[in-house]
């Protein structure tokens, strides 16, 4: 019953050159669930009609499963019809239609990879993406087979609430007390869209009527006494479903949409048809109990599985090589919503720092792909950065390319072309090329080529000709070498303005590159013109661009787009932390970065939009640092940071106390863009304050009268890096008595875990070994596991560091595959660390791979060992 694998033994590949059709179609499905802790029987009638007249069997998937009994049109399958090899099963010479009856049965008390159907403190559900539904029962498991489900389940009761997807159709109490509850989807859709949920649960209901005036009935389950922390998510739920129809005119479907909240999850959330399970992190929120950015998660998941209902479920995916056509799409789609709603230059720097950080680190190690990937060993590892992230700037693009009315135009194309069918990344560019008349072949590039490129740009001002010269020019990805890919079409935003005045001179334009190099001349009758180049980061590319300190300087000052500014102070924060190494060419670099934070925070512009001004003073992640210092040495890195950080706290004593008043939100707690603003610049402003002096005053202070959890998450993580130790640990006790919920108390493990004054190996042992701590439960691992190998660079990058991750993540694949596959990522990045580091690092990935290893975490320590 174990997923574990020798690594001797290669895994097969999947390949998108292999792709065939399914040579039969599934027209219904029923499903029998007889709920029981470890022996719960599943039998499935499906009737499948060939279409592929070459094949006489049949192909289903299976995956440690104990087969009961198979029947064809009501005959047992005897066992010389059948050949099971690994994951798929073989039923010999079938008739052309014929009715399947499958009866196995699964154990989902034992099931801590969280995939199939398990229990969740007691709650059934399930997980079916990408491949869970194999699990379950066997079946083609394959989104390009779209079925009609109708469910049945039955439970004794001790498990109350019994649901799976699309409508209550009928609901009997058995003569032996059981209770049998029935519902039927009317959407064809894959077995990965397929949920079920079992339980003793509360619930809240509302009501939403759709455009076109139909009442949908809102439902949303969670564990008992978690119903005070379900309005937000409720809210939100709401405001998506409005924005989708305004937005992309999409309505919703079913008499029902269903969200339940479980403790044991290994991602955010999961789109199943009308019946979405979540994260209990992604749905529970009230003022004590969730911190702003908490809230804002919340709304942008729920959006995003409830965007899926059309991008993804509607239109669904012909293989998991299409995964980015839902995935890419969906991100883009809720990120537009959080933008609507909220501030649309915030979210896009947020965006960009995330894809900066995390998805350009991604294209240049180990594991790095195309946004669609031509092969797999397991798909589990592909829902990637690269698939999410730069899938959604690649849709972006195509908008900035189309224009917002052509775009629309393409997008219902697509929905209308391709409702209830499972299709490919080409299908939905090809609406896009039908509306507007444009060939897409070379911008499909951007799908099929890895790695991120290189633009380099350098603007000369001819003060005689008043003109500026524009030279841009672009490069394949530094680690795949010249030649062996071709150019893209990269859409360039530009606009120049004067130096001095920040007056527009040149108003935003849009270069198309699709070629290596292109110049502009641009003639500009009066000003000092200074060039704004890839605004709003136009295209998902790194780019090069050499400007003298006072240019950065106007940009961070006076440009007009938000990421260019956040561009430019990152640029100078990076420039000073280098100086402070001894490793810049400049002099001025910290003289610079004072000058501007104090031009911010002095501009009384300021006061308009603090969660902007917040990100502008927040310094460049660890990952940024390490990408622009190759090859980085961590520990140096860290401390050249926190010189920086103490020098800019120090020279600007002053501002931060004001600062912090003027922007502290009084009143009832909101939730909302504005507040949640000011509360970000506040706390970021006593974050300095605290670095520059004692404010063990202020932060008790803060901790004892705050009506948020936002500010008493921010007094207690400032006292733990900056105040005294009385105070630190004074808030940190008080901290953990809030916790009384798993969220809060995720934020108090991580918080611990990546202390650098306390948290060495065996304070982090230490909070393994916590009443409430669990291996079987990822939010507790990726709360110490996660928060530390990613954030506790002092403990962390060490040859003991390795290895306790090492072992954490060996551990853990024995239970969880997926996610040791992804903790175990912060060692894979050997190549970009110093030599003694990544010989260290490396150690580690050989000794991973010298032991039995589940097919997930194979296939990444295999590609990372080096
Ligand atoms: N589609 C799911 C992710 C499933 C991951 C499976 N290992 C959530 C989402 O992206 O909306
Ligand atoms: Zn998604």
């Amino acid at each position: 019953m174990s997923d574990a694998r020798n690594s001797l033994t290669a895994p097969a590949v999947t390949r998108l050159a292999d792709y065939e059709a399914y040579p039969y179609r599934a027209e219904f499905c029923r499903l029998k669930f007889e709920l029981d802790a470890t022996r719960t029987l599943v039998t499935q009638e499906t009737r499948f009609v060939r279409v592929d007249s070459a094949v006489s069997g049949i192909e289903l998937f299976g995956k440690n499963l104990t087969r009961v009994s198979i029947k064809v049109d009501g005959e047992e399958v005897t066992e010389d019809r059948l050949v099971e090899i690994d994951e798929t099963l073989l039923i010999r010479s079938v008739p052309k239609e014929f009715l399947l009856t499958v009866i196995t049965q699964i154990d989902p008390q034992s099931n801590t990879a969280l995939e199939g159907l398990y229990l969740s403190n007691g709650m059934f559900c399930t997980q079916c993406e990408a491949e869970g539904f194999r699990r379950i029962t066997y079946y083609p498991d394959r989104p390009d087979v779209l079925s009609i489900f109708t469910t049945t389940v039955i439970a004794d009761a001790s498990y109350p609430v019994l649901l799976s997807n699309g409508n209550p159709v009928s609901e009997t109490l058995l003569s032996d007390g059981r209770r049998e509850v029935t519902w039927h989807d009317p959407f064809p859709k894959p077995c990965y869209l397929f949920a079920l949920v079992g339980g003793d649960l509360s619930v809240r209901t509302d009501c939403f009527v759709t455009r076109s005036g139909r009442q949908v009935e809102l439902r949303i389950y969670v564990e008992k006494n978690d119903l005070n922390r379900v309005d937000y998510a409720l809210a939100s739920l709401k405001r998506a479903m409005r924005w989708d129809e305004e937005s992309f005119g999409r309505e919703y479907d079913l008499d029902i949409f269903m969200i339940v909240a479980v403790s044991h999850f290994n991602m955010g959330a999961m789109e199943n048809k009308g019946l979405n399970i979540f994260n209990s992190s992604c749905v529970l929120a009230n003022s004590d109990a969730a911190t702003d950015s908490a809230f804002q998660r919340i709304e942008a998941i729920v959006a995003h599985e409830y965007f899926h209902n059309w991008s993804g479920n509607r239109v669904t995916c012909r293989d998991w090589f299409q995964l980015s056509l839902k995935e890419g799409f969906t991100v883009f789609r809720d990120s537009e919503f959080t933008s609507d709603i909220n501030s649309r230059a915030v979210k896009r720097i947020q965006d960009v720092n995330f894809l900066r950080s995390a998805q350009f680190t991604e294209d240049s190690g180990p594991t790095a792909h195309p946004v669609q990937p031509t092969e797999y060993l397991e798909i589990s590892n592909f829902y990637t950065l690269t698939i999410y992230e730069k899938g959604a700037e690649v849709v972006r693009m195509i908008k900035t390319l189309l224009g917002p009315s052509l775009f629309r135009k393409g997008s219902d194309l697509y929905f209308e072309r391709h409702d209830g069918e499972a299709v490919t990344i080409d299908d939905f560019v090809q609406a896009m090329a039908a509306v507007s008349g444009r060939d897409f072949t070379q911008f499909m590039r951007w799908y099929r080529q890895v790695g991120t490129p290189v633009l380099a740009v350098s603007s000369q001002f001819d003060s005689g000709r008043r003109v500026l010269n524009i030279e841009v020019e672009q490069r394949p990805p530094s680690d795949v070498g010249e030649g062996t890919q071709e150019p893209y079409l990269i859409p360039v935003s530009y606009q120049v303005f004067d130096q001095f005045t920040g007056q527009i001179l040149i108003p935003e334009q849009l270069i198309e590159l699709d070629g290596k190099t292109a110049q502009l001349e641009l003639s500009v009758p009066h000003g000092d013109p200074i060039l704004s180049v890839l605004r709003g980061l136009s295209a998902p590319v790194k780019l090069e661009f050499e400007r003298p300190l006072s240019e950065l300087m106007a940009i961070a000052l006076y440009d007009d787009d938000g990421v260019s500014r956040w561009d430019a102070i990152q640029a100078l924060y990076i420039n000073a932390i280098r100086e402070n190494m001894g490793h810049s060419t400049s002099e001025d670099s910290l003289e610079t970065v004072i000058q501007v934070v104090q031009g911010l925070v002095n501009n009384p512009k300021t006061i308009d939009d603090p969660a902007c001004v917040a990100e502008m003073l927040a310094m460049p992640q660890d990952n940024i640092l390490w990408a622009a210092m190759q090859p980085a040495d961590p520990q140096y890195i860290l401390e050249a940071r926190k010189s920086i950080r103490t020098s800019i706290a120090f020279a600007l004593k002053e501002l931060w106390e004001p600062l912090f008043r003027a922007m502290k939100v009084s009143g009832d707690y909101v939730p909302e863009a504005d507040s949640i603003g000011r509360r970000s610049l506040s706390i970021t402003a006593l974050s300095y304050l605290a670095r520059s002096g004692n404010a063990d005053e202020i932060l008790t202070k803060l901790f004892d009268g705050a009506n948020n959890l936002t500010e008493r998450f921010a007094a207690y993580r400032i006292a733990r890096a900056d105040a005294s130790t009385e105070v630190s640990e004074l808030l940190s006790d008080r901290f953990l008595e809030l916790a009384t919920t798993d969220e809060v108390l995720d934020l108090w493990l991580s918080t611990e875990a990546v202390n650098e004054r306390t948290a060495d190996l065996n304070r982090i042992k230490v909070l393994t070994e916590h009443p409430r701590f669990a291996w079987t439960n990822p939010n507790r691992v990726r709360a110490v596991i996660g928060a530390f190998s990613a954030r506790n660079v002092k403990t962390f990058h060490s040859a003991s560091g390795y290895r306790f991750l090492a072992n954490a993540v060996l551990k853990l694949d024995s239970m969880n595959p997926q996610i040791a596959a992804r903790l175990v990522n912060p060692l894979c990045q050997w190549s970009r660390f110093s030599k003694d580091y990544a010989d260290l690092m490396k150690q580690e990935l050989s000794f991973l791979i010298s032991q039995k290893l589940s097919k997930d975490l194979y296939e990444i320590v295999d590609k990372s060992k080096g």
